[in-house]
């Protein structure tokens, strides 16, 4: 069986939409990163970084959400979700990956987890204000790349359901989404997917926007 370790909202709602797009049989297994549960012994035991997403996959577990993303993609190439190895367009979703969780998920180490960065409380303001000024120049970076829809055009592929949540993240740190309608309509073509109605129903999601 198959596991999924997940907060409501953080970026493992990504790979909790790829499964429902899989449409397999599969667990969650709460983790509130609001009630510091991915701190306490049990889910350390599952994954000792302390970090969601984490799949259970028959006794091992995969962290990472891109690592879990493409996987799951790989393991159902019926569906498409991610274009073949050794093409461009997957290199290309690659790129959008790497970028996305080690770019953009940065600035919000910085907003939301700043006593990372300086145990200088008063340092924080100022850490928190870098986040959100690198945030809004990425996001003029990602509304200039997308094609649209998507971020590779037409095509669906595993990064899209991460660039969605990052859609929804923007409105958490009142970012000026107006700014962003492709990127707006990203997050549109995605909230009318079945799949995605599926996991936010069962992370108790509301629509934002
Ligand atoms: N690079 C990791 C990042 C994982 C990560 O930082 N997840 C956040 C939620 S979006 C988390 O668990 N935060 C808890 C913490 O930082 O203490 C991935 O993409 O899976």
């Amino acid at each position: 069986m198959t596991t999924l370790y997940y907060s409501p909202g953080a970026c493992s709602l990504a790979p909790h939409i790829v499964l429902e797009e899989i449409g397999k049989p599969f667990d969650t297994v709460r983790v509130s990163l609001r009630d510091d549960e991915h701190k306490q012994p049990a889910y350390l035991a599952v994954n000792p970084r302390a970090r969601v997403p984490a799949l259970a996959v028959d006794g091992q577990i995969l962290t990472e959400s891109t690592a879990i993303c493409l996987y799951l993609a790989d393991c159902n190439p019926q569906l498409g979700l991610a274009p073949p190895v050794g093409t461009f367009e997957r290199a290309r979703m690659q790129e959008w990956q790497a970028w996305l969780t080690g770019t953009v998920h940065i600035d919000y180490g910085q907003l939301w987890r700043p006593e990372r960065y300086s145990d200088d409380q008063s340092a924080h303001p100022g850490i928190i204000a870098k986040g959100k000024a690198a945030a809004a120049l990425h996001y003029d970076d990602i509304e200039q790349r997308l094609g649209g829809p998507f971020a590779l055009g037409e095509r669906y592929t595993v990064v899209d359901p991460y660039l969605f949540v990052m859609q929804r993240w923007g409105y958490r740190i009142k970012l000026d989404m107006s700014r962003y309608p492709r990127f707006n309509a990203l997050a549109q073509a995605m909230y009318a997917r079945p799949a995605v109605q599926r996991a936010m129903e069962r992370e108790h999601l509301k629509p934002i926007g």
